[in-house]
């Protein structure tokens, strides 16, 4: 039997899947050939996933409690637990504690000590549902910025006044595609095709990144900054366009801030910022040309934007769209994040106006552990694995191992579950029933179950209808997933995608723009475009001691922290210059070491030849209990706006064992 459904992932492809189903199990997964944007293929991760869940003995499919913890319930000890010390217990038992001690903690403290954190495990839009359950219990704690995109969003949002892109289609329009800081093959895969039609055109394909990669591999030029470097590359470029007085002649009509913008550009020479980018002349002039050839589209990576410069960095790549007339036109644009919730109505969370205290996601361990008047005693976990993904990983662990209540809802028991009181078991993508938009591109889709729960496993919205009543929030949520899927989808349903519509098949979001602010009208304040004008402060903390630069990034072998079970050893892989390892006495296979200032982990050292000799590139998502997380060596820090993660301004050293 072959049934279709959408992946839920943090993925930007959400893309359309036909699962092949046999007594009750998906036998193989491919993906929909209808779709537009999948194209019939799907990535490594999410095809194995089908045999992963199968070898897994992690995934959970029966509520577990903390044995000590359930003891102290239930009054009298409990004896056996297994190696983590859980105990498989019933669900109304383990609900019925949970909602006991929630309403215990919220009547004594209020329900700002409970803390309710969510993060991109599935992106399915009734997960907001988790966060407007704990608005009708409080409002209780969130999180506030992003990890994830915060300092990319607040940049796009202060030059253009939101966060969008050109179409996928548009780019059939551009003669030069630049991908800044972005490495498709392996975090966008649906974007190839897209890449290799361009290319059939005649089109060209620059890739800058620090990293050589398999998107390095397939472009035309490889421009390979020093990590961060970008902020003065761009303006290199910049500085390069206005010399010629190559900018469009009606520029300050419809931008605000010129003459602050080239005053920054000429405070330094073009050859002191590329000393600055490590980025020869002739790169940069071949940048310049290309810009100034377009239509070119700039595509700007997540990846890049998650440094303490980053947001300063996506904003000098829009101004230099802008300089080279590459903005409000078809083919152009500089694009950054599909608007993936732009059709929903997700109006009935009021989030950071009621909340009455947040947290900063990306200093969550602190923040936790500094917590007061009144401390966050009860920590809810959903969609994500805190203990391996946010900075600081060993903070992060202590905070919530210090906690008197913490409930992580998962279908795995991360790293995070296993600091838990209780763990309950969610559905996976192929369970869950809910309904996506894309960061990647701007296609809905219905995420539909193929097969039955795994054992016990529920959806959250499931576990928290159950929870309600125990609360008191009796009927709270009391709504079929369809009648919630149809209220996300009622601004849009009378255009062509109401859940009907989605039921058929994938529906582009008809709010969405072909082309981003044509005739340079942009939703500013003004109605200008905004140009940077100020840099930020650098992360001041060079110490000689840590010369390698750390990226931890994307890996095809896994999403975030969730491994394909037979690659899950790459985790510990560190990939450097042969250079940069022999400079310390090892080669290729050798075991080594990664200290950073916070931290160390061991890691198998793999030689590259084409990646510079300042950098060590390992996978962003390992496990912090297997001595395979790179969160480890990562200090909590922010970036320069939109309180996002400062993950890539980490510095280590490589050194041998022993
Ligand atoms: N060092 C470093 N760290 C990084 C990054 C980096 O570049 N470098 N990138 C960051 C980025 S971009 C992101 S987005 C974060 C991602 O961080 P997280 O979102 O925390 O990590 P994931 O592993 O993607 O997913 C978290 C968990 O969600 C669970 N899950 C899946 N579906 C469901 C569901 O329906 N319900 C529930 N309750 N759980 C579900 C999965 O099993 C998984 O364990 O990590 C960040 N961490
Ligand atoms: N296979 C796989 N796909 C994924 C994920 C995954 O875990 N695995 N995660 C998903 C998530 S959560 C997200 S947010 C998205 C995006 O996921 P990201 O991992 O953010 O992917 P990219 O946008 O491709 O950005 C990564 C690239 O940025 C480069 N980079 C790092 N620092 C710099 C710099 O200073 N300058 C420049 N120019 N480049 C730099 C890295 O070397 C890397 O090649 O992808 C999703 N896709
Ligand atoms: S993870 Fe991304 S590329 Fe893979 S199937 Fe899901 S949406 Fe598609
Ligand atoms: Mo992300």
């Amino acid at each position: 039997m072959k049934l279709r459904t959408t992946c839920n992932r943090d993925c930007p492809d959400a893309c359309g899947l036909v699962a092949h189903v046999e007594d009750g199990r998906v036998v193989r997964l491919e993906g929909d050939p209808d779709h537009p944007v999948t194209q019939g293929f799907l990535c490594y991760r999410t095809r194995r996933f089908p045999e992963t869940l199968q070898v897994d003995p992690g995934r959970i499919t029966r509520p577990l409690a903390r044995a000590t913890w359930l003891g102290r319930m239930r009054g009298e000890p409990v004896a056996e637990a297994d190696a983590n010390g859980f105990v498989e217990v019933s669900w109304d038992e383990a609900l019925d504690h949970v909602a006991a001690e929630l309403l215990r903690i919220r009547d004594t403290s209020g329900p700002a000590a409970i803390l309710t954190y969510r993060c991109g495990g599935s992106l399915g839009l009734l997960k907001h549902l988790v966060d407007y359950f704990f608005e009708q219990l409080g409002p209780c704690t969130i999180k506030r910025g992003d990890v994830c995109s915060g300092a990319g969003e607040a940049a796009q949002h202060a030059d253009f006044g939101e966060c969008d892109s050109h179409d996928l289609d548009d780019l059939r329009h551009s003669r030069h595609l630049v991908l800044w800081g972005k490495n498709p093959t392996v975090s966008n895969v649906h974007l190839l095709p897209h890449l290799v039609t361009a290319r059939n055109r005649g089109a060209s394909v620059t890739v800058i990144d620090p990293a050589y990669t398999r998107s390095a591999s397939f472009a035309d030029t490889h421009v390979q900054p020093r990590p961060g470097g970008d902020l003065a590359l761009a303006l290199a470029v910049a500085g390069l366009i206005l010399a010629r007085g190559a900018e469009p002649p009606d520029l300050d009509t419809w931008c605000e801030g010129l003459e602050d913008f080239r005053a920054l550009v000429f405070g330094k020479s073009v050859d002191a910022w590329l000393v600055e980018a490590d980025v020869s002349l002739p790169e940069a002039e071949a940048l310049a040309v290309a810009l100034l050839d377009g239509p070119t589209a700039i595509l700007v990576g997540w990846g890049m934007q998650r440094r303490g410069n980053g947001a300063a960095i996506v904003r000098a790549l829009s101004a230099l769209g802008a300089l080279s007339g590459n903005i409000g036109v078809p083919g152009g644009g500089c694009s950054f994040y599909f608007k993936r919730r732009g059709a929903f109505d997700v109006s009935f969370v009021r989030g950071k106006k009621v909340a009455p205290r947040t947290l900063s996601e990306p200093l969550l361990g602190r923040e936790i552990l500094d917590s007061d008047e009144p401390p966050i005693r009860a920590v809810w976990v959903s969609s994500a694995n805190p203990v391996a993904m946010l900075p600081d990983s060993r903070t992060v662990a202590r905070a919530l191992e210090t906690r008197e209540l913490v409930v992580v809802c998962d279908a795995f028991l991360t790293d995070t579950a296993r600091r838990a009181h209780v763990v309950l078991p969610t559905t996976t993508l192929l369970e869950d029933d809910d309904i996506v938009g894309a960061y990647g591109h701007h296609y809905l889709g219905e995420v539909r179950p193929v097969v039955p729960p795994a054992g016990e496993a529920r959806t959250d919205l499931q576990i928290l209808q159950d929870l309600a009543p125990r609360v008191g929030l009796d009927g709270v949520l009391d709504r079929t997933p369809r009648q919630w899927k149809e209220q996300l989808l009622r601004r849009v349903s009378d255009r062509g995608a109401s859940l009907a519509d989605l039921e058929r098949g994938p529906v582009r979001n008809p709010d969405a723009p072909q082309v981003l602010f044509e005739g340079h009208r942009f939703p500013t304040p003004s109605g200008r475009m905004r140009l940077i004008t100020t840099l930020p402060q650098p992360l001041d903390d060079a110490d000689p001691r840590f010369d390698l630069f750390l990226l931890s990034n994307s890996t095809r072998y896994a999403q975030g922290s969730q491994w394909s079970s037979e690659r899950r050893l790459h985790a510990g892989i560190a990939t450097v210059h042969p250079d940069t390892a022999a400079r310390v006495g090892l080669g290729p296979g050798d075991p080594a070491r990664l200290e950073s200032p916070i931290g160390s982990m061991r890691v198998t050292v793999r030689t590259d030849a084409r990646q510079r000799r300042d950098v060590v590139i390992i996978p962003k998502g390992g496990w912090l209990d297997e001595g395979t997380c790179a969160n480890v060596l990562v200090s909590a820090r922010l970036t320069d706006q939109g309180e996002g993660a400062a993950y890539l301004d980490t510095w280590v050293r490589l050194v041998p064992l022993g």
